[in-house]
């Protein structure tokens, strides 16, 4: 991957009108200061910022606004980066536009600035994503773990990894090399302590990534139960919107309906299904296939039964708890609690799973069903408690590896170590280890974009971006 040197010009603020925009230039020192001197009278004193005259292509005046420049090494690129900030009037910075254009920039391609920060060396290629993670970052918990990322935690703990797999593969290659400097026993590969330890601290951040991605998107909750439970009411009562239609007969749900909803600062999409039974009708079995859909994707399953409903909602719920995924977090709610007789106990909230990767005690957030009344609203605060509890202790321990190209390379890498330990393991001799280590490492690689076909995956990460950024 080379480095393109020639001048790039965007406009970096959203379009439309606003308060204040930006237009954004990156280049070589001279190219920069012939921009400056065109569009703005001449380079101010780096790194101060002061107000100017801008003009257009034909040198008339167009506005006038603050003026910055960044000298290289030490700017956004790691070059000389001039900005332009004028009013927020789509014309001005149009002209303004037009008018580097024509001193010699060339339109910027999408998050061009950020990959001349990384092919610069401003930013490691992790870091560079992260700026994207930040700017789509839909939470507080999300924006907050893409901040992280982009000061390095997420690079150095990765780098750390990465360090100990190199010597890991040092002392296994050594072993094919020099056996006959090695005690016996130490031609198997299982006598290096450090592979398993590797193998679980690659598992325990592949765990911290999940839970980034969950950061990033929210949790997804799914309302699921047998109809006429009070799934649509209890969707709509936490929305606090009449969205999904709530009618007596069973059977009212088709379409999978789905809403985002914000709990103090948390991110959630709520998901309303058509209620799970056997049916003769076409259409109602259409939307119990669109149910089990929309739990595969799930969080959460909130399981909704009522005392009308009791029966079907026990068998319904055996199902339910045999198929859940080990990482699926159950949470069951006895909606209608107006119509027992005796009046519904203190909502309990279900203290979340201590940590989703012990493997020993699956998440299951409810002994006692929460009492609830989707009519009245009784028990909801506790629900949304419960809802909160456990989208908070999916931030927890999160890191801010939030793509699905992270994801897919610490699988690999996990795949690879695993692979490496199981040979040795049956003592099939260090060479076939190695290979698996050095495809460990090359997972690596890829994340840092230091593969062969880099190119490829720049074009994806960087497309992503907004235009100035
Ligand atoms: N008394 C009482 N009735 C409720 C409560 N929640 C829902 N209902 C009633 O139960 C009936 C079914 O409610 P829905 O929300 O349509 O039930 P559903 O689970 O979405 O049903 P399907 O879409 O058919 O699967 C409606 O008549 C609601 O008014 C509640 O808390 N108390
Ligand atoms: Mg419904």
């Amino acid at each position: 991957m080379t480095l393109e040197t020639d001048t790039i010009a965007a406009i970096a603020t959203a379009p439309g009108q606003a308060a204040v925009g930006v237009l954004r230039i990156s280049g070589q020192a001279a190219a920069v200061r012939l921009l400056a001197e065109r569009l703005a009278g001449g380079l101010p004193p780096a790194r101060r910022a002061v107000l100017r005259q801008f003009r257009d292509g034909e040198g008339q005046a167009v506005d006038e606004g603050l003026l910055l420049w960044m000298p290289a090494p030490h700017s956004y690129t790691g070059e000389d980066i001039l900005e332009l900030q004028t009013h927020g009037s789509p014309v001005v910075l149009a002209l303004l536009h037009e008018a580097a254009l024509t001193a010699g920039a060339r339109p910027a391609r999408p998050g061009e600035f950020t990959e001349r920060a990384w092919l610069n060396g401003r930013m490691d290629l992790l870091q560079a994503e992260a700026v994207a993670d930040l700017i789509a970052a839909g939470s507080r918990g999300a924006a907050r773990l893409a901040l992280r990322a982009m000061g390095g935690e997420a690079s150095a703990q990765l780098q750390a990894l990465e360090t100990r797999l190199a010597s890991l593969r040092a002392e296994v290659e050594a072993r094919i090399d020099f056996p006959e400097d090695l005690p016996e026993d130490a031609a198997r590969t299982e006598s290096c302590p450090g592979l398993a330890r590797l193998q679980a601290d690659v598992c325990a951040l592949a765990e911290a990534a999940r839970r980034g991605r969950h950061a990033r998107r929210g949790l997804r909750v799914v309302i699921v139960g047998p109809p006429n439970a009070g799934k649509s009411l209890l969707y709509n009562r936490l929305l606090g919107a009449d969205r999904a239609m709530v009618s007596p007969e069973a059977g009212t749900t088709r379409d999978a309906l789905e809403a985002e909803l914000t709990l103090a600062g948390l991110c959630l999409t709520l998901c309303d299904t058509a209620g799970l039974r056997d049916t003769a009708s076409a259409l109602e079995a259409e939307g119990v296939r669109r149910a089990r859909a929309a739990l595969e994707t799930a969080d959460v399953w909130l399981f909704v039964s009522a005392p009308d409903v009791a029966a079907e909602a026990a068998t319904l719920l055996q199902e339910l708890r045999a198929a859940r995924p080990q990482d699926v977090l159950l949470i069951e709610v006895q909606n209608k609690a107006d119509l027992l007789a005796v009046p519904a106990e203190p909502c309990t909230t279900t203290p979340a799973p201590a940590a989703r990767s012990d493997q020993s005690s699956p998440p299951h957030a409810a002994d006692v069903p929460l009492a609830i009344s989707a009519l009245h609203g009784t028990g909801m605060a506790a629900l949304e408690a419960c809802l909160h509890a456990q989208a908070a202790q999916l931030d927890q321990g999160a890191i801010g590896l939030m793509q699905a190209r992270h994801a897919s390379a610490l699988a690999e890498i996990e795949e690879r170590l695993a692979e490496a330990a199981a040979l040795s393991a049956a003592g099939s001799g260090p060479e076939l280890a190695a290979e698996a280590l050095r495809q460990a490492a090359t997972a690596f690689d890829r994340l840092f974009g230091r593969h062969a076909d880099v190119e490829t995956l720049l074009g994806e990460i960087f497309g992503r971006f907004c235009i100035g950024k």
